[in-house]
């Protein structure tokens, strides 16, 4: 089974937070670019975000990276106050092959669909990706993508 893991971060050092997440998860074979996304939803003026999107080597099941997903945002210090607010970590499956059947855990992401902040970068590391029967690149294609920009900031090596 390949899990998409997308990570996003918009406080403190959202960087380090994002390879945070990285560390934590299990056996990660692809990473994205990290891009700088205007937030979408939540309070007015909550500062930009770090976004990027990992894959997961097959056998990985979902909820094994749900689960190490939480832990790097315990990690990460998040706290939930407001929805959709800013936030140090969060950590999001947004897809697995195969059923999923988890009552804390829907997949694929709900949202992720209309999200070009998870949808490009997953293309980075899965140019063919299929979302619930759609291709990503097609969807990505149908939505305003000018908030989404990628930067030269690495999450995994020297630096
Ligand atoms: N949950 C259910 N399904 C999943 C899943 N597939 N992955 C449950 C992860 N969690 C899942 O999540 C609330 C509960 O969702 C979890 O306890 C879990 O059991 P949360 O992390 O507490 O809250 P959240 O992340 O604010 O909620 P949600 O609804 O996942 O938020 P979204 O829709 O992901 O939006 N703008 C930019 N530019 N970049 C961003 O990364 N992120 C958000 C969060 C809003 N705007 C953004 C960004
Ligand atoms: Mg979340």
């Amino acid at each position: 089974m390949t899990v998409v893991v997308a990570l996003g971060s918009n406080l403190g050092d959202r960087l380090g937070h994002l390879r945070l997440g990285v560390s934590h998860l299990p056996e990660v074979v692809a990473v994205s670019r990290v891009y700088e996304t205007e937030p979408v939803g939540g309070p007015e003026g909550q500062p930009p975000y770090l976004n990027a999107v990992v894959l997961l080597a097959d056998g990985v099941d979902a909820r094994t990276a749900f689960t190490a997903g939480q832990a790097a945002e315990r990690a990460a210090g998040r706290e939930r106050v407001l929805r959709w607010g800013p936030r140090t970590l969060d950590v999001d499956v947004v897809s697995a092959d195969g059923a999923v059947d988890d009552p804390d855990l829907t997949v694929p992401h709900p949202r992720a669909a209309e999200r070009p902040f998870v949808l490009l970068p997953w293309l980075d590391v899965e140019p063919r990706a299929m979302l619930a029967g759609r291709s990503v690149r097609e969807l990505v294609a149908a939505l305003d993508c000018s908030g989404v920009r990628p930067t030269e900031l690495m999450l995994t090596g020297a630096g």
